[in-house]
């Protein structure tokens, strides 16, 4: 009964470890494009901002602030729609009313008015889109019971996930490609860093972090190596590593006492 219940006790340990797994978290922004007042007989004037400059992953909202109809629809007058967003360009834009499109693809496109072809307007996706300003996010690893935060700074992408092979590497994700500088904590990777296994480009390094420059692959994952990765053996490795002892000393005793060998 003892050696059983420490068992069972190893066990849910052990499980409690592999099930502590860190959340990923979102970045993504919201940009909003007016449909100017007097839309009608405008150009390239009639949508502000534009070009509108987006990352993989946002969410740009059109909003109508003129009184009349309008439509926001991808493609051209030549081409016809391209079937991204605004539909066949029977897609009605009422006065006061929005539309929205979440870019999943670097690239620039065109878009257009359907009921007034000379309304054009062009939104930059991406890597390159054109002069955003650097945004700062944040993921933290987990590792035996301790957190790691990792930072990043980029005008094309964020960083999502950071997740840690004990002794090993870190593998670092983001939404989408692109440059980025990430500034990680020594204790958890120290020494001369590599990335997806050629050296480092360092920006920045104190006692406490070193900041090197990434550029991102499509894949949206880089992989950093260092001379030291924090090992697995943190606060819940050790408790787990406790745990089992106890188990095993119990299951001995049990088996000791079946075979008659006595106590020990
Ligand atoms: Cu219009």
């Amino acid at each position: 009964m003892k050696s059983s219940m420490a068992l069972a006790v190893g066990l849910a340990a052990v499980l409690a470890a592999v099930i502590s797994l860190p959340a990923p978290a979102a970045f993504a922004a919201t940009i909003n494009v007016d449909i100017v007042p007097g839309a009608t007989n405008k150009t390239t004037d009639a949508f502000s901002p534009n070009p509108v400059n987006a990352n993989v992953g946002d969410t740009i909202v059109w909003t109508n602030k003129d009184s009349t109809f309008h439509t926001v629809v991808s493609g051209n007058l030549d081409d016809g729609p391209s079937g991204l967003f605004g539909g066949d360009g029977d897609e009605i834009i009422g006065p006061n009313k929005t539309q929205e499109w979440t870019a999943t693809e670097e690239g620039e496109y065109e878009y257009y008015c359907s009921l007034h072809p000379a309304m054009v307007g062009t939104v930059v996706v991406g890597a390159g889109g054109g002069g955003d300003e650097p945004t700062t996010s944040t993921a933290t690893a987990e590792l035996g019971g301790n957190s790691y935060e990792v930072t990043s700074t980029s005008a094309d992408n964020s960083i999502t996930a950071a997740e840690i092979a004990a002794g090993e590497s870190v593998t670092l994700t983001f939404d989408g490609p692109g440059a980025a500088e990430v500034t990680l904590p020594k204790s958890m990777v120290s020494g001369s860093l590599m990335v997806d296994g050629a050296a480092a480009e360092v920006v920045n390094e104190d006692d406490q972090s070193t900041t090197i420059s990434v550029t991102v692959p499509d894949s949206g994952s880089v992989e950093i190596t260092g001379a030291t990765v924090v090992p697995e053996f943190g606060v819940i490795a050790a408790l787990v590593l406790a745990v089992s002892l106890v188990a095993v000393i119990g299951v001995a005793r049990f088996k000791g006492n079946l075979f008659g060998l006595g106590r020990f």
